[in-house]
């Protein structure tokens, strides 16, 4: 069975719709892993609510996944966290040999973590340390490490070292994610 259907049978069909974002600088990988979640004749639909900004989007039956770079210096923020509202979990990817921007990566996910409609939920965050097949990566520890990652104490998140190129690691943390969007599904119903 594929990444995908696995998780849809996980959930259980026929429930309303889950969201999934996967957010993350530009060039760490979001649309290899959200790739790798689609069989060869699914689609990835772009929608483009402004030039410069782009959102990939692929739905099948009840499960969602919403990608989008969290970058443009902010001037695009309002459109990517129009989509926090209605997410049921998030998939943050880092570019784990990308040691400059780490830095910025911590900015963006104390905004996301900051965020009203993010803040106040147990949205379950799993982490992708991805790369981690380039020399220059560090491990999912220090990645933990640097973004602060212990003191998020009010969500479940989950930290996993990924090659998004082969799909190593991916299900890993996929499976954790699913098991977390259950729960959380089953206390609301
Ligand atoms: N070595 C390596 N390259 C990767 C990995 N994941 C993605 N890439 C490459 O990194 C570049 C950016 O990936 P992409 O998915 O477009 O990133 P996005 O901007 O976050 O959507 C592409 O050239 C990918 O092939 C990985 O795990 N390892
Ligand atoms: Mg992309």
């Amino acid at each position: 069975m594929g990444l995908f259907q696995k998780l849809v049978s996980f959930l259980g069909v026929g429930r309303k719709e889950v969201n999934v974002l996967v957010v993350g600088l530009n060039n760490s990988g979001k649309s290899t892993v959200v790739n790798n979640f689609k069989s060869d004749d699914d689609k990835v639909t772009d929608i483009v609510p402004t030039v410069g900004f782009s959102v990939e989007r692929f739905q099948k039956q009840n499960l969602a996944f919403t990608a989008f770079d969290m970058s443009g210096h902010g001037r695009y923020r309002d459109l990517w966290e129009h989509y926090y509202k209605d997410c049921h979990g998030i998939i943050f990817v880092i570019d784990s040999s990308d040691r400059l921007r780490l830095v910025v990566v911590k900015e963006e996910l104390d905004l996301l973590l900051q965020h009203p409609d993010i803040c106040q939920k147990k949205i379950p965050i799993l982490f992708f340390a991805n790369k981690m097949d380039c020399k220059e990566a560090l491990s999912s520890v220090k990645i933990a490490a640097a973004l602060g990652l212990d003191k998020i104490m009010d969500k479940p998140w989950h930290i996993s070292a990924s090659n998004a190129l082969t799909g190593e690691g991916l299900q890993e943390g996929v499976e954790w994610l699913t098991q977390q969007i259950r729960e959380l599904l089953s206390v609301k119903n």
